[in-house]
């Protein structure tokens, strides 16, 4: 059985929940280079991949499981819909899906007056769905990282970022002026692994079910 991780938070607050699952994973991925990792059981491994690459993994079946935050699932439904069955909301990697301005900026105004803001996200279709449901009028601009840098080279207007300390927008004189969603991580099943597999991947979600 393969289990689809990405490094980082997600891995890390994922441990505890393949402890309580009774797996131990024989190496760390932060300090290890390699992208394939055994577990104590034979059974099963996990793979270290991307946190956006997760869902492409499980969904194709390289992968049976994978952990995803909510945000990259909303990303990922809008080009293969319906394609992951996501039963468990494990309540880790939590964070808040927000819109960010620079100190000083009148957003409210702005929204008011009926003014076509320039955005920047890495989350566009949430991104979408968000101002399409206020009935504000955006210009969308895709960004791969680093989205606090835009307002303030003169790139966008505004961004949608996910939030948790806030300490990155405040070292940048951003502030969150709405908040979109909660975030938080999901366990993701590929959907004929369910069938076939149900006998291995059952007691695993159930023990991630139970801890979370
Ligand atoms: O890094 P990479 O490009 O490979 O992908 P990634 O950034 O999506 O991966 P990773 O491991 O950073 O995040 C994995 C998942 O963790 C995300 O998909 C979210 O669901 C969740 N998560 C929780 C977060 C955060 N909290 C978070 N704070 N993901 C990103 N951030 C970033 C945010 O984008 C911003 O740049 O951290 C910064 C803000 O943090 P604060 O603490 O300063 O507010
Ligand atoms: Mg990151």
């Amino acid at each position: 059985m393969t289990l689809a991780l990405s490094k980082g938070r997600i891995f890390e607050e994922t441990l505890p929940l393949l402890t309580a699952a009774g797996i131990e994973v024989s190496e760390d991925p932060e300090k290890s280079r390699k992208l394939i990792i055994g577990t104590n059981r034979p059974d099963v491994r996990l793979i270290i991949v991307r946190a956006s690459d997760v869902p492409t993994y499980v969904e194709y079946g390289a992968a049976d499981l994978g952990i995803a935050g909510k945000d990259v699932l909303i990303e990922h439904a809008a080009t293969h819909p319906g394609g992951l069955y996501q039963p468990i909301d494990l309540q880790i990697a939590r964070c808040k899906l927000c819109v960010a301005v620079p100190r000083g900026f009148d957003y409210e105004a702005a929204v008011r007056q009926g003014a076509r803001l320039r955005v920047a996200t890495k989350y566009v279709c949430a991104a979408r769905e968000h101002f399409a449901r206020k009935g504000v009028y955006v210009d969308l601009i895709k960004l791969y990282g680093s989205m606090e840098l835009a307002p303030l080279i003169g790139l966008a207007d505004a961004i949608v970022d996910l939030v948790s300390t806030g300490n990155t927008l405040k070292a940048n004189n951003l502030v969150a002026v709405e908040d979109i969603m909660p975030i938080s991580s999901r366990l993701i099943v590929n959907r004929a692994a369910l069938k076939t597999r149900q006998g291995q991947l059952q007691p695993i979600m159930d023990a991630f079910e139970q801890a979370s």
